[in-house]
Protein backbone atom coordinates (compact mmCIF):
# COMPACT_ATOMS: atom_id res chain seq x y z
CA UNK A 1 0.00 0.00 0.00
CA UNK A 2 0.78 3.27 -0.74
CA UNK A 3 2.46 5.88 1.81
CA UNK A 4 1.86 9.77 1.16
CA UNK A 5 5.31 11.33 2.14
CA UNK A 6 5.53 14.58 3.47
CA UNK A 7 8.42 17.33 4.18
CA UNK A 8 8.42 19.11 7.17
CA UNK A 9 10.89 21.40 8.30
CA UNK A 10 14.00 19.04 11.01
CA UNK A 11 14.13 22.19 13.45
CA UNK A 12 13.38 26.30 13.44
CA UNK A 13 10.24 28.45 13.58
CA UNK A 14 8.05 25.52 11.41
CA UNK A 15 8.70 22.46 13.30
CA UNK A 16 6.52 22.34 15.73
CA UNK A 17 3.71 23.89 15.11
CA UNK A 18 3.76 21.35 11.75
CA UNK A 19 4.13 18.41 14.28
CA UNK A 20 1.27 19.54 16.41
CA UNK A 21 -1.16 19.67 13.33
CA UNK A 22 -0.27 16.04 12.18
CA UNK A 23 -1.19 15.24 16.39
CA UNK A 24 -4.45 16.78 16.23
CA UNK A 25 -5.31 15.06 12.64
CA UNK A 26 -4.52 12.06 14.52
CA UNK A 27 -1.63 11.06 12.89
CA UNK A 28 1.02 9.71 15.83
CA UNK A 29 4.86 10.04 14.38
CA UNK A 30 7.32 8.57 16.41
CA UNK A 31 10.38 10.81 15.88
CA UNK A 32 13.57 9.86 17.20
CA UNK A 33 16.29 12.33 18.12
CA UNK A 34 17.98 13.32 14.95
CA UNK A 35 16.22 11.13 12.84
CA UNK A 36 16.22 11.92 9.13
CA UNK A 37 12.73 10.14 8.58
CA UNK A 38 9.98 8.63 10.18
CA UNK A 39 6.76 6.52 9.81
CA UNK A 40 3.38 7.07 11.29
CA UNK A 41 1.69 4.32 13.43
CA UNK A 42 -1.81 4.86 12.23
CA UNK A 43 -1.73 6.74 8.80
CA UNK A 44 -0.08 5.71 5.69
CA UNK A 45 2.38 8.43 5.93
CA UNK A 46 6.07 8.74 6.06
CA UNK A 47 7.70 12.37 7.45
CA UNK A 48 11.16 13.40 6.34
CA UNK A 49 12.97 16.05 8.36
CA UNK A 50 14.46 18.79 6.13
CA UNK A 51 15.33 21.90 5.93
CA UNK A 52 12.59 24.25 5.21
CA UNK A 53 14.33 25.84 1.76
CA UNK A 54 14.70 22.39 0.31
CA UNK A 55 11.37 21.47 0.52
CA UNK A 56 9.48 22.61 -2.35
CA UNK A 57 12.47 21.04 -4.34
CA UNK A 58 11.72 17.68 -2.73
CA UNK A 59 8.42 18.14 -3.82
CA UNK A 60 8.74 19.17 -6.83
CA UNK A 61 11.32 16.54 -7.79
CA UNK A 62 8.36 13.72 -5.74
CA UNK A 63 10.87 12.69 -3.53
CA UNK A 64 8.28 14.19 -1.12
CA UNK A 65 4.61 13.92 -2.01
CA UNK A 66 3.62 17.18 0.30
CA UNK A 67 5.48 19.53 2.59
CA UNK A 68 5.06 21.91 5.15
CA UNK A 69 6.45 25.43 4.29
CA UNK A 70 6.24 29.05 4.57
CA UNK A 71 4.31 30.83 1.64
CA UNK A 72 7.54 33.25 1.60
CA UNK A 73 10.03 30.33 0.70
CA UNK A 74 7.29 28.78 -1.95
CA UNK A 75 7.47 31.86 -3.78
CA UNK A 76 11.08 32.19 -3.67
CA UNK A 77 11.85 29.01 -4.55
CA UNK A 78 9.56 29.16 -7.99
CA UNK A 79 9.22 25.46 -8.01
CA UNK A 80 6.25 23.58 -9.89
CA UNK A 81 4.15 22.45 -6.84
CA UNK A 82 0.61 23.30 -5.62
CA UNK A 83 -0.52 25.36 -3.11
CA UNK A 84 -3.28 23.50 -1.07
CA UNK A 85 -4.05 24.47 2.42
CA UNK A 86 -2.98 27.83 4.09
CA UNK A 87 -2.16 26.66 8.16
CA UNK A 88 -3.06 29.48 9.83
CA UNK A 89 0.80 29.22 11.97
CA UNK A 90 4.26 30.74 11.56
CA UNK A 91 2.56 34.38 10.28
CA UNK A 92 5.19 36.78 9.15
CA UNK A 93 5.35 39.33 7.06
CA UNK A 94 8.15 40.22 4.48
CA UNK A 95 8.68 44.07 4.55
CA UNK A 96 11.12 46.74 3.24
CA UNK A 97 12.97 48.76 6.29
CA UNK A 98 14.62 51.71 6.90
CA UNK A 99 17.08 53.59 9.14
CA UNK A 100 14.40 54.59 11.55
CA UNK A 101 15.45 58.23 10.93
CA UNK A 102 14.92 58.21 6.98
CA UNK A 103 12.10 59.34 5.23
CA UNK A 104 10.01 57.45 3.19
CA UNK A 105 6.68 58.13 1.35
CA UNK A 106 5.83 55.70 -0.86
CA UNK A 107 7.97 52.96 -3.02
CA UNK A 108 9.35 55.40 -5.35
CA UNK A 109 11.73 56.29 -2.04
CA UNK A 110 13.64 52.79 -3.41
CA UNK A 111 14.69 53.68 -6.67
CA UNK A 112 18.29 53.76 -7.11
CA UNK A 113 19.01 52.63 -3.63
CA UNK A 114 20.45 48.87 -2.52
CA UNK A 115 18.05 46.78 -0.96
CA UNK A 116 20.19 43.62 0.82
CA UNK A 117 17.64 40.43 1.33
CA UNK A 118 17.83 36.63 1.53
CA UNK A 119 14.40 36.86 -0.98
CA UNK A 120 15.82 38.15 -4.16
CA UNK A 121 12.80 36.75 -6.42
CA UNK A 122 10.09 38.31 -4.62
CA UNK A 123 12.03 41.70 -3.92
CA UNK A 124 12.67 41.63 -8.08
CA UNK A 125 9.01 41.12 -8.45
CA UNK A 126 7.97 43.85 -6.24
CA UNK A 127 10.09 46.24 -7.83
CA UNK A 128 9.04 45.23 -11.67
CA UNK A 129 5.09 45.30 -10.59
CA UNK A 130 6.38 49.14 -9.12
CA UNK A 131 8.31 49.85 -11.86
CA UNK A 132 11.30 50.77 -9.68
CA UNK A 133 15.29 50.28 -10.12
CA UNK A 134 17.16 49.23 -7.49
CA UNK A 135 20.38 46.96 -6.85
CA UNK A 136 19.50 44.11 -4.85
CA UNK A 137 22.25 42.44 -2.67
CA UNK A 138 21.25 38.86 -2.19
CA UNK A 139 22.92 37.93 1.23
CA UNK A 140 22.31 34.65 3.24
CA UNK A 141 21.58 35.69 7.12
CA UNK A 142 22.11 38.69 9.36
CA UNK A 143 19.64 40.99 6.73
CA UNK A 144 19.42 43.68 9.75
CA UNK A 145 22.66 44.49 9.83
CA UNK A 146 23.38 45.50 6.48
CA UNK A 147 22.58 49.34 6.73
CA UNK A 148 24.45 49.40 9.34
CA UNK A 149 27.75 48.36 8.10
CA UNK A 150 27.02 49.58 5.29
CA UNK A 151 26.56 47.66 2.51
CA UNK A 152 23.17 48.59 1.57
CA UNK A 153 20.52 51.39 2.02
CA UNK A 154 17.56 49.27 3.32
CA UNK A 155 16.77 45.72 3.57
CA UNK A 156 13.74 43.50 3.29
CA UNK A 157 13.04 40.49 5.45
CA UNK A 158 10.59 38.94 7.77
CA UNK A 159 9.31 40.28 10.28
CA UNK A 160 6.99 39.23 13.06
CA UNK A 161 6.79 41.08 16.56
CA UNK A 162 9.41 43.50 14.93
CA UNK A 163 11.97 43.84 18.00
CA UNK A 164 14.89 43.00 15.28
CA UNK A 165 14.21 45.69 13.27
CA UNK A 166 13.76 47.96 16.36
CA UNK A 167 16.94 46.60 18.19
CA UNK A 168 18.92 47.36 14.85
CA UNK A 169 17.61 50.89 14.41
CA UNK A 170 15.49 50.24 11.20
CA UNK A 171 11.74 50.81 11.09
CA UNK A 172 9.31 48.72 8.60
CA UNK A 173 8.03 50.84 5.51
CA UNK A 174 6.61 48.54 3.27
CA UNK A 175 4.52 45.34 3.21
CA UNK A 176 5.25 43.14 0.21
CA UNK A 177 4.11 39.79 1.49
CA UNK A 178 2.05 38.52 4.02
CA UNK A 179 2.89 34.64 4.88
CA UNK A 180 1.65 31.85 6.37
CA UNK A 181 2.96 27.89 6.45
CA UNK A 182 1.26 25.97 3.87
CA UNK A 183 0.48 22.61 2.83
CA UNK A 184 2.02 21.94 -0.73
CA UNK A 185 1.48 19.33 -3.10
CA UNK A 186 3.45 17.80 -6.11
CA UNK A 187 1.84 19.14 -9.53
CA UNK A 188 1.09 15.11 -10.32
CA UNK A 189 -0.08 12.77 -7.85
CA UNK A 190 -0.35 9.26 -7.91
CA UNK A 191 -4.15 8.09 -7.80
CA UNK A 192 -3.23 6.71 -4.22
CA UNK A 193 -1.45 9.69 -2.67
CA UNK A 194 -4.16 11.97 -4.00
CA UNK A 195 -6.55 9.65 -2.19
CA UNK A 196 -4.22 10.14 1.01
CA UNK A 197 -3.85 13.65 0.73
CA UNK A 198 -7.41 14.32 0.32
CA UNK A 199 -8.24 12.42 3.88
CA UNK A 200 -5.43 14.54 5.04
CA UNK A 201 -6.66 17.76 4.31
CA UNK A 202 -10.19 16.62 5.35
CA UNK A 203 -8.79 15.81 8.63
CA UNK A 204 -6.76 19.79 8.42
CA UNK A 205 -9.79 21.10 8.02
CA UNK A 206 -11.66 19.29 10.58
CA UNK A 207 -9.01 20.98 13.07
CA UNK A 208 -8.92 24.44 11.62
CA UNK A 209 -12.71 24.99 11.73
CA UNK A 210 -13.05 23.89 15.28
CA UNK A 211 -10.15 26.16 15.69
CA UNK A 212 -12.34 28.81 14.81
CA UNK A 213 -15.44 27.81 17.02
CA UNK A 214 -16.81 27.26 20.32
CA UNK A 215 -19.27 25.06 22.08
CA UNK A 216 -21.97 27.05 23.45
CA UNK A 217 -24.74 26.38 26.36
CA UNK A 218 -27.38 28.25 27.93
CA UNK A 219 -30.42 28.30 29.71
CA UNK A 220 -33.21 30.22 28.41
CA UNK A 221 -36.88 31.17 29.21
CA UNK A 222 -39.22 29.37 26.62
CA UNK A 223 -40.92 32.79 25.51
CA UNK A 224 -37.29 33.44 24.33
CA UNK A 225 -36.08 30.47 23.01
CA UNK A 226 -37.12 31.46 19.16
CA UNK A 227 -34.59 34.84 19.36
CA UNK A 228 -32.65 33.05 20.70
CA UNK A 229 -31.94 29.93 18.74
CA UNK A 230 -31.85 33.01 15.90
CA UNK A 231 -28.61 34.51 17.30
CA UNK A 232 -27.35 30.50 17.31
CA UNK A 233 -27.78 29.00 14.16
CA UNK A 234 -25.20 26.18 14.78
CA UNK A 235 -24.35 23.63 12.67
CA UNK A 236 -27.89 22.41 11.47
CA UNK A 237 -29.64 24.01 14.04
CA UNK A 238 -29.37 24.11 18.09
CA UNK A 239 -30.31 21.66 20.29
CA UNK A 240 -33.33 22.97 22.72
CA UNK A 241 -33.96 20.41 25.45
CA UNK A 242 -36.35 21.28 28.30
CA UNK A 243 -35.13 21.73 31.89
CA UNK A 244 -36.36 20.37 35.22
CA UNK A 245 -37.87 23.93 36.13
CA UNK A 246 -40.82 24.83 34.43
CA UNK A 247 -40.95 26.98 31.57
CA UNK A 248 -36.93 26.47 30.54
CA UNK A 249 -34.93 25.28 28.67
CA UNK A 250 -31.27 24.21 28.15
CA UNK A 251 -29.60 25.63 24.57
CA UNK A 252 -26.60 24.13 23.47
CA UNK A 253 -24.62 24.92 19.49
CA UNK A 254 -21.33 26.48 18.16
CA UNK A 255 -20.82 30.33 18.08
CA UNK A 256 -17.52 31.88 15.90
CA UNK A 257 -14.35 32.98 17.59
CA UNK A 258 -14.84 36.27 15.46
CA UNK A 259 -18.64 36.91 16.59
CA UNK A 260 -18.22 35.84 20.54
CA UNK A 261 -18.64 38.61 22.54
CA UNK A 262 -21.28 40.26 20.17
CA UNK A 263 -23.45 36.66 20.39
CA UNK A 264 -23.04 36.18 24.42
CA UNK A 265 -24.34 39.83 24.52
CA UNK A 266 -26.88 39.58 22.87
CA UNK A 267 -27.98 36.33 24.40
CA UNK A 268 -27.88 38.14 27.77
CA UNK A 269 -29.93 41.27 26.91
CA UNK A 270 -32.63 38.16 25.79
CA UNK A 271 -32.77 36.58 29.39
CA UNK A 272 -30.20 33.97 28.34
CA UNK A 273 -28.18 32.48 31.66
CA UNK A 274 -26.10 30.49 33.20
CA UNK A 275 -24.01 30.14 29.57
CA UNK A 276 -21.34 28.15 29.35
CA UNK A 277 -18.52 27.89 26.69
CA UNK A 278 -15.86 25.86 25.83
CA UNK A 279 -13.48 24.65 23.19
CA UNK A 280 -14.44 21.93 20.78
CA UNK A 281 -11.48 19.65 19.61
CA UNK A 282 -12.37 18.73 15.87
CA UNK A 283 -15.55 19.88 14.36
CA UNK A 284 -16.69 17.31 11.18
CA UNK A 285 -19.00 18.63 8.84
O1 LIG B 1 17.14 25.66 9.27
P1 LIG B 1 16.09 26.03 8.29
O2 LIG B 1 16.61 26.49 6.96
O3 LIG B 1 15.05 24.93 8.15
O4 LIG B 1 15.27 27.23 8.97
P2 LIG B 1 15.42 28.83 8.77
O5 LIG B 1 16.36 29.32 9.80
O6 LIG B 1 15.66 29.17 7.34
O7 LIG B 1 13.93 29.28 9.04
P3 LIG B 1 13.20 29.69 10.40
O8 LIG B 1 12.99 28.47 11.23
O9 LIG B 1 13.82 30.87 11.02
O10 LIG B 1 11.80 30.18 9.76
C1 LIG B 1 10.97 29.30 9.07
C2 LIG B 1 9.76 30.04 8.57
O11 LIG B 1 9.06 30.63 9.67
C3 LIG B 1 10.02 31.22 7.65
O12 LIG B 1 10.29 30.85 6.32
C4 LIG B 1 8.72 32.00 7.77
O13 LIG B 1 7.75 31.44 6.92
C5 LIG B 1 8.30 31.75 9.23
N1 LIG B 1 8.55 32.90 10.12
C6 LIG B 1 7.61 33.48 10.91
C7 LIG B 1 9.70 33.56 10.34
C8 LIG B 1 9.43 34.57 11.28
N2 LIG B 1 8.13 34.49 11.62
C9 LIG B 1 10.50 35.44 11.72
N3 LIG B 1 10.26 36.33 12.53
N4 LIG B 1 10.95 33.38 9.85
C10 LIG B 1 11.96 34.18 10.28
N5 LIG B 1 11.77 35.20 11.18
C11 LIG B 1 13.02 35.98 11.55
C12 LIG B 1 13.32 37.13 10.59
O14 LIG B 1 14.09 36.67 9.50
C13 LIG B 1 14.11 38.09 11.49
O15 LIG B 1 15.46 37.70 11.61
O16 LIG B 1 12.87 36.57 12.83
C14 LIG B 1 13.44 37.88 12.84
C15 LIG B 1 12.35 38.91 13.00
O17 LIG B 1 11.48 38.57 14.04
P4 LIG B 1 10.83 39.71 14.95
O18 LIG B 1 9.86 39.01 15.85
O19 LIG B 1 11.98 40.33 15.73
O20 LIG B 1 10.16 40.71 14.04
ZN1 LIG C 1 15.74 28.00 5.87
Amino acid sequence: MSKLKLAVQKSGRLHKDSMKLLKECGININNGVNRLKADADNFPMEVFFLRDDDIPQYVEDGVADIGIVGENVVLEKQKQVREVEQLGFSKCRLSIAVGKDKVYNSSQDLEGKRIATTYPVIVKQFLDKNKIQADIHEISGSVEIAPGIGLADCICDLVSSGSTLFMNGLKEVEIILRSEAELISGSDLGTEEQQLLDKFIFRIQSVKRAQNTKYILLNAPNDKLDIICNLLPGMKSPTVLPLAENGWSSIHSVVNENEFWGVIEKLKANGAEGILVSPIEKMVL
